[in-house]
């Protein structure tokens, strides 16, 4: 650890320890989060001590006492259940360990918390659903509870359906665990056999869309749906613009981005900086004629053309390096 000149301490002399704690691991929004929290740790020279999520409350809980008792200045919490963290958490905070939250509700002042404007990205993409559907459709969703981003994203949903009596919503499904979007496939399809009428599904995460997708193509159907989702990906992309694709829109921050900040939200609390309670990193609309039309096939070439894909001006300092991508 060789420090970065001109920081504050402790970063001045390297090596601040920090844990990232996720609760999912498995798939691509997890999995960018992880590489853009290593890639803003790295140019902090942050040791960075990352705990794999397995959808398990009890490890999670597990994980925090493992960081406490390896000395970290920092926690980063990546999802969650908030009812299993409130006591782990105030041990982390009582022993002077600074905690930042990204997309589960801590509900604590002191810890900040990260998220992509759930409300904002939800209501960009439902416009779209309305601009390319009308108010008069019989729709799938899927939906798991208990999820902050999910919970949000459906307040919205709920919204959207009491403003549009014509929007009836005929199956709900869904499933998160590390086989999410194989095993929303098999709900969706049985969802879609029992309901042909079904020409929309609003399914606000993209291994639900993936699910929603594979269901559409096994039962031949794909012409006839339109998906919408949030999130996105290199391989969310290429399955949105391949031809026939029945995945229409998508809404979406850059997933590396938003675990950098996090990262940089941990660094400006551990230096004794001031951090805003609530960090919200704006998402983009991207529909599957725009992505076509600009010849967008990576998230690199997103990058290059859209700024926010590239960087966020969230919890930022003038000593913190933010050209990592
Ligand atoms: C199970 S929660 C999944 C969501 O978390 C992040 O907010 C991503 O956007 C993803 O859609």
């Amino acid at each position: 650890a060789d420090g970065l000149s001109g920081a504050p301490a402790p970063f001045d002399k390297g090596g601040v320890k920090v844990a990232l704690i996720s609760y999912i691991s498995a798939g691509d929004f997890f999995q960018a989060y992880q590489a853009g929290a290593e890639a803003q740790a790295k140019a902090l020279d942050i040791d960075l001590r990352i705990f794999p999520g397995r959808q398990d409350a009890a490890e999670q809980r597990e994980q925090i006492l493992q960081a406490i008792n390896l000395g970290v200045s920092g926690i980063v919490i990546d999802h969650g259940l908030p009812e299993s963290l409130g006591d782990v958490v105030q041990q982390a905070l009582d022993k002077g360990i600074k905690v930042v939250a990204f997309d589960v509700n801590l509900n604590n002042p002191k810890i900040p918390q990260v998220e992509q404007s759930d409300h904002e990205l939800a209501s960009l993409a439902l416009e779209q659903v309305a601009k390319d559907n009308g108010k008069d459709f019989k729709a799938g969703y899927v939906y798991v509870a208990g999820f902050a981003p999910l919970d949000r994203r459906n307040e919205v949903w709920d919204k959207f359906k009491s403003d549009n009596k014509g929007v009836v919503e005929k199956a709900r499904f869904g499933n998160v665990s590390d086989t999410t979007a194989t095993s929303t496939a098999d709900q969706a399809k049985a969802a879609l056999t029992a309901n042909p009428d079904i020409s929309v599904v609003f399914a606000p995460y993209d291994e639900f869309a993936r699910g929603v997708k594979l269901a559409a193509n096994g039962l031949g159907i794909s012409s006839k749906l339109k998906i919408y989702s949030a999130d996105v990906s290199t391989a969310d992309i290429q399955e949105i613009t391949e031809v026939g694709s029945p995945w229409v829109a998508t809404v979406a921050t850059n997933p590396a981005v938003v675990g950098a900040v996090s990262i940089r939200a941990a660094a400006l609390e551990i230096a004794g900086q001031a951090v805003p309670h609530q960090i919200t990193i704006k998402p983009t609309l991207l529909t599957q004629e725009s992505l076509r039309a600009a010849g967008v096939k990576t998230i690199e070439d997103l990058a290059a053309k859209i700024p926010a894909f590239s960087t966020s001006d969230a919890a930022t300092a003038s000593w913190i390096p933010d050209k990592l991508f």
